[in-house]
């Protein structure tokens, strides 16, 4: 899927966009990825699979994550196995840096942007720093906190962070 399902108007417009003038680290490459996007091989299990990656600068918060990946019809990157998390820790350098999951929608039901679908109890336990999420107020996104390797929830707009924008080969 190149793009998430479960768009709906407004989901990226709660604060004014300041598009920051060269947001991602342009490539270009032979890879299957589009321009812009650099091909990246996580485990998921047994099965290796192959991804587009743009690392998305200067800091933003998550609004304007968001709707800077929905522009090039990426979306905020997932980080749903711990081999995909190590990831993004690893490319991300010790920086802040947005996971596409929030539970901006419902309180407590934290959902992926990449498809909608909502993050089990056991990734949660696996993914999360221990403790976490621990739903404070208005902590409604996802981040990793640096020296932290696991994903925390956070206030979407206290940092500025940086981000990854995430689209499938061929998409
Ligand atoms: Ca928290």
């Amino acid at each position: 899927m190149c793009r998430p399902i479960f768009w709906r108007p407004g989901y990226d417009t709660e604060i004014p966009v300041v598009r920051p003038g060269n947001s991602s680290l342009y490539r270009f490459g032979n890879s299957a990825c589009k321009p812009g996007f650099q091909e990246y091989h996580y485990h998921d299990g047994n099965k290796t699979i192959s991804t587009c990656l743009s690392f998305g600068a200067p800091k933003v918060y998550y609004w304007v994550a968001l709707r800077l990946c929905s522009e090039q019809n990426a979306f905020l990157a997932s980080a749903k196995t711990l081999d995909k998390l190590a990831l993004l820790v690893q490319l991300a350098q010790g920086n802040l840096l947005w996971v596409g999951l929030d539970d901006r929608n419902e309180n407590k039901v934290f959902v992926w942007v990449e498809d909608g679908t909502v993050i089990s109890p056991e990734k949660m336990e696996e993914l999360f720093v221990p403790g976490e999420p621990n739903h404070g107020r208005e902590q409604d996104c996802v981040a990793v906190k640096p020296p932290d390797t696991k994903m925390r929830d956070v206030v979407c707009a206290n940092s500025k962070m940086f981000y990854f924008c995430e689209t499938k080969p061929g998409c």
